[in-house]
């Protein structure tokens, strides 16, 4: 068995001379900690240095007890002091160092923006405004005489048919065709609603949303129209001729040129359609137009429908063909914001992806 006491000794003072050096190189908290469990930890050496105790003759084992306690104590509370260096070494190495940040860049709501329509729709307003258009408005549901019987269009007329219509239903027994609401299919109505409500002379441009059984690239069943409206004495086919010129040029570049077409509308006489040069290959600036898909290689895009107003739409609303004459016109909206944007498609307009609508 040896000689406990001579083991106690020499091992007692072993520890006391190597605890402080041991706990000074340890590096981290890891080796630290490790360093403190080979002495005090279960299998440390003082822990086995004091289960010798019970061999040491009874009268010494009370002045090893209290040197092996005070020891254990010692060696503790240096453990303890080195812990707290370690901690301060690395706080102050952290508060030293190079700034942690740990912001992020905010995630700011994005500022919305005007809808393509809605931007279009207000520069082409800005443009009849400035020259001495009011603006009016009337309702999307309205009745069939005002979008049709009124302005001409003979009773089952095939012209009924290039705006197919969606009727909406009624509890009220209807009598008369003219009566039946529908969704409006052209905003020409608000011609009708303005002579109706206003004496010459005036000069009227009404945006808003028309419907058809449309669909297709450049079709859609909900689209939107301006239509425009002057009546006065002694108003002529060049006043109706400057004043659009003048706005296709205002809103795509002074050097596009404008031709008028003979066209059919039961509402006007002599009718036209309006076409512009295709602002996509340009021809008239040097620009090649076989193989343009926008102006089909015609080098010209149609813009919107006009016309004087005919006599019999004048009769409808009480005015008097023999004193007034008056052009009107009706423009698609969708189709210019197309065309300004070079839009391939109608239906992107309205899928609201905000990518497509913010890209541009
Ligand atoms: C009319 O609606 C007439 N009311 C215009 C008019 C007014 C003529 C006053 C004479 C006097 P039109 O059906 O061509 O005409 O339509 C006018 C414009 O609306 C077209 O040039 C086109 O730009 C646009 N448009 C017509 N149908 C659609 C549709 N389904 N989707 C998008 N745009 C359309």
């Amino acid at each position: 068995m040896g000689d406990p006491v001579g083991q106690l000794e020499q091992g007692l003072a072993q520890v006391a001379q190597t605890y402080e050096a041991a706990f000074a190189s340890a590096g981290d908290e890891h080796a630290l900690r490790e360093e403190n469990a080979k002495i005090v930890g279960p299998q440390g050496t003082l822990t086995a240095l004091m289960k010798l105790m019970r061999d040491v003759p009874a009268e010494r084992r009370r002045e090893f007890g209290k040197r092996a306690n005070r020891l254990k104590h010692d060696v503790t509370q240096r453990f303890e002091q080195a812990l707290k260096q370690l901690f301060a070494a690395a706080r102050q190495a952290e508060l030293s160092g190079p700034a942690l940040d740990v912001t992020l860049p905010g995630r700011g709501a994005r500022a919305g923006r005007l809808h393509a329509i809605s931007r279009v729709r207000y520069e082409l307003l800005d443009v009849f405004r400035a020259l001495g258009f009011d603006v009016a408005d009337g309702p999307e549901i309205d009745l069939h005489e005002n979008c049709f019987d009124k302005l001409g269009f003979p009773p089952d007329h095939p012209a009924t048919d290039m705006q197919d219509t969606f009727y909406v239903h009624t509890d009220q027994p209807i009598e008369r065709q003219a009566q039946r609401p529908l969704l409006r299919t052209h905003t020409s109505t608000i011609q009708v609603r303005t002579m109706e409500q206003t004496q010459p002379p005036l000069a009227i441009v009404a945006p808003g949303a028309v419907y058809r059984r449309d669909d297709d690239a450049t079709h859609s069943p909900m689209f939107f129209q301006i239509e425009g409206l002057l009546v006065d004495e002694g108003v002529s086919f060049a006043d109706l001729k400057g004043v659009l010129t003048l706005f296709i040029q205002r809103t795509f570049g002074e050097d596009v040129p404008v031709r008028f077409r003979p066209s059919y509308f039961p509402f006007v006489e002599p009718g036209g359609e309006v076409d512009m040069g295709c602002t996509f290959c340009r021809p008239w600036a040097g620009g090649e137009r076989s193989g343009c898909s926008p102006c089909k290689s015609s080098g010209w895009i149609e813009i919107l429908g006009c016309g004087m107003v005919h006599p019999v739409v004048f009769e409808h609303v009480g005015y008097d063909p023999e004193r007034y004459t008056g052009f009107a016109f009706g423009l698609g909206i969708d189709r210019i914001a197309m065309i300004k944007y070079g839009v391939p498609n109608i239906k992107l307009l309205y899928e609201n992806d905000i990518r497509f609508l913010s890209s541009f």
